[in-house]
């Protein structure tokens, strides 16, 4: 029998509640699994994950290979071109297929995403509202977690994103499009912050005035990963570039089974990776904590997710890559930071919240975090060196 545990999913009923989980939401989206290629016929469709830009739910079928699918509205106020969107994940999955084909049919199933095209052979489906879906096989007997747990799986964590790399490293990028231009460009997040303080739509720049005054102060830090590509001295290799843990799906042993949201897959600086990973694994608390006290290190984690990702990553990173992986560990959270605030200050129209300041609580929790990492960057630059050398 298939048992599938997904922790995300707690937070995902806190919030879908309200905002998905209505009749007509579970109708339309029936309808268009319905339009895909399933084996059987659709049993029940349930609001799934706790993603901050698209609708997921979880299709089951009575079909007796005991199939469960995926199904995704694709946000397309983001991703406005759904046709490269989908040909980019087709690229990737197509990639990481062949990497790993000697392993046989079953386990390439397992080991990444496979997409379910509609019955006209298409990657997605264009319903009559204009809404875009897709359907991914759901991979049984595994699980993702949004706050970790084990050494054991943070070292998995970081193997998943250093082979998820290192496969693609022979991909051109010309393959794929830049599918969100700028999207870890922090010159580009800091020039949208701007534009929104002087906008500011809903009169909510004064009352955040202490949180720019914190980010604008660490302004010129947080530039040092994109001077040094501006430099050339950053490969660009194509990229995950969206490494939260919650992305990673582990076995019943917590071992690594699949890196999923493909969607930002495109060409980007490692750093960006392993920052972003870093953000939400290193951090004792979810990242929309409103308790700062709770927001603390977890050093052990920390150690053990560079360790999985170094016994992936270090024979393909250059010198000026693993200086880079030190800066992103504060970049990362600061720019999700900074993303966050511009949204809440421009109305909140990007990412999902589930009550009116929550984009105001996530920004003061990812800068308490900025705050940790800078008071512990001296033992985490240690770690990162001394996890190179026995790497090494
Ligand atoms: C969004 O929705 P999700 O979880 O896939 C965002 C990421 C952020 C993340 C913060 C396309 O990811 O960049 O890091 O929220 N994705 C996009 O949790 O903006
Ligand atoms: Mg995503």
């Amino acid at each position: 029998m298939i048992t599938y545990i997904d922790i995300a999913w707690t937070y995902n009923e806190r919030r879908t509640k309200s905002e998905v989980m209505s009749t007509n939401q579970t109708d339309k989206s029936i309808h268009s699994a319905s339009q895909f290629k399933l084996s059987g016929n659709i049993q029940s469709s349930i609001p799934f994950g706790s993603g901050h830009i698209n609708d997921t739910f979880k299709i089951t079928t009575d079909s007796s290979d005991a199939n469960l699918y995926l199904l995704q509205r694709i946000n397309h106020h983001i991703f406005n071109d759904i046709e490269a969107l989908m040909s980019n994940i087709e690229t990737v999955c197509q990639h990481l297929k062949t990497k790993i084909a000697h392993l046989g049919e079953s386990e390439v199933l397992k080991r990444t995403m496979t997409i379910v095209k509609t019955k006209n052979d298409k990657t997605y489906y264009q319903d009559e509202q204009g809404a875009f879906w897709r359907v991914f096989y759901l991979i049984p007997d595994t699980r993702s977690y949004d706050i970790l747990e084990t050494p054991e799986q943070a070292f998995s964590g970081g193997m998943a994103f250093g082979q998820f790399q290192k496969q693609l490293s022979d991909l051109d990028p010309k393959a794929l499009v830049e599918i969100l231009p700028n999207f870890h460009n922090v010159e580009f997040r800091l020039s949208n912050l701007r534009k929104a303080i002087e906008q500011d739509p809903e009169n909510r720049v004064a009352e955040v005035q202490d949180l720019l005054d914190y980010i604008f102060a660490r302004e010129e830090k947080m530039m040092r990963i994109l001077n040094m590509g501006r430099a050339g001295e950053l490969p660009l290799r194509i990229t995950h570039n969206d490494t939260k843990f919650n992305n990673v799906l582990l076995d019943a042993q917590d071992q690594v089974q699949c890196v999923i949201d493909l969607d930002t897959v495109m060409p980007g600086f490692v750093a960006y990776d392993f920052g972003d990973a870093i953000r939400t694994i290193i951090n004792s608390a979810a990242e929309d904590e409103s308790d700062l006290s709770k927001i603390t290190l977890n050093i052990p984690l920390f150690q053990a997710f560079t360790n999985g990702y170094l016994s992936e990553a270090k024979d393909f990173l250059t010198d000026a890559e693993v200086e880079s992986l030190g800066y992103a560990i504060h970049l990362l959270p600061y720019m999700q930071a900074v993303r966050f605030l511009t949204d809440y200050i421009e109305g909140d129209g990007y990412y999902k919240i589930a009550y009116p300041d929550h984009n105001l609580v996530r920004t003061r929790s990812q800068l308490k975090l900025v705050d940790e990492l800078e008071q512990h960057q001296g033992i985490l630059q240690d770690i990162l060196s001394g996890s190179l050398m026995s790497e090494g």
